[in-house]
């Protein structure tokens, strides 16, 4: 990965997003592909205690049904969310350590004060998954104030085929600290003006955004995965205001405090 912390800033605080290439090395990026595979292979195999975390298409689809125009038969038995990754397999909750990406938080956070929030993995599954709605993250997370930042972990390459993220460059300054409910799905007639950017890129990219940028994105009709492992990572004095806690949420992994400091050590030992 090229260090390039001021670019990394200014593209972040003009458009919202940041797209950081060869982020991952290619060791970590098998292993998380693979800690997702055995996730999707065969997801009722399961234990019960993990697959309440997995959400299927099909299901999905009973509730958005216009995001697909598939029908349920044809979408079978494929994942779209993979929530609480930690839970899955330890590589994920070390994942919280990588300390490329949380080169890139320190410098968008311009501290080594924050913390992790939640690891899930969105899965647009070969030729079958719905798209995305046009949204917001801030109103899903609940939080004290908005300086969080959804970092997503590009398992394959984004691609217009396969259902690449699109964002609306510049509207996370449109909105201050207090979510709106009805950002969670924006009607395409109430859409701020402006560009929509296609964010293609490599596998082994990390795309970071402010959680108040409106973002979407098409189905994938492509013959291969479009997996992001997607961390939600809150700023210095950003807490959450509701009562649940996922698995790791508070860690520090950066943080110059002993105390903090100690409670990463314990909470991941052996690392
Ligand atoms: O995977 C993507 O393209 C975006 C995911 C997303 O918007 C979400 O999980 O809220």
């Amino acid at each position: 990965m090229k260090h390039d912390p001021q670019r990394w800033k200014e593209d972040y605080e003009r458009d919202g997003y940041l797209v950081v290439e060869d982020a991952v090395d290619a060791d970590t990026l098998a292993r998380l592909r693979i800690g997702i595979e055995d996730i999707t292979a065969d997801p009722d195999s399961l234990p019960p205690a993990l697959k309440r975390f997995v959400n299927f298409e099909r299901d999905y689809m009973k509730e958005r049904p216009a995001l697909n125009d598939l029908s349920a038969d044809d979408v079978g038995n494929a994942v779209r969310n993979i929530m609480e990754l930690p839970r899955f397999a330890p590589l994920f909750g070390e994942f919280i350590l990588y300390a490329p990406l949380l080169d890139i938080l320190e410098a968008l956070f311009e501290s080594s004060e924050f913390h992790f929030h939640n690891y899930k993995c969105i899965v647009k599954a070969p030729r079958v998954s719905s798209r995305f709605c046009w949204h917001r993250d801030l109103p899903y997370l609940e939080h004290s104030t908005s300086n969080l930042i959804t970092a997503m972990v590009c398992l394959d390459p984004m691609t217009a085929a396969n259902g690449a993220t699109v964002v609306l460059p510049g509207s996370h300054r449109l909105v201050g600290e207090t979510s709106n409910p009805k950002d969670t799905d924006i009607a395409e007639e109430d859409l701020p003006a402006g560009d929509r950017v296609l964010v293609t890129c490599p596998a082994g990219s990390i795309v970071l955004f402010h959680v108040n940028i409106v973002h979407g994105g098409g189905a994938n009709r492509s013959d291969i995965p479009r997996r992001n492992v997607i961390g939600i990572w809150s700023g210095p004095d950003t807490y959450p205001i509701k009562g649940h806690r996922y698995h790791y949420q508070g860690l520090y992994p950066r943080s110059t405090d002993p105390a903090r400091q100690k409670q990463v050590r314990l909470s991941l030992p052996h690392l």
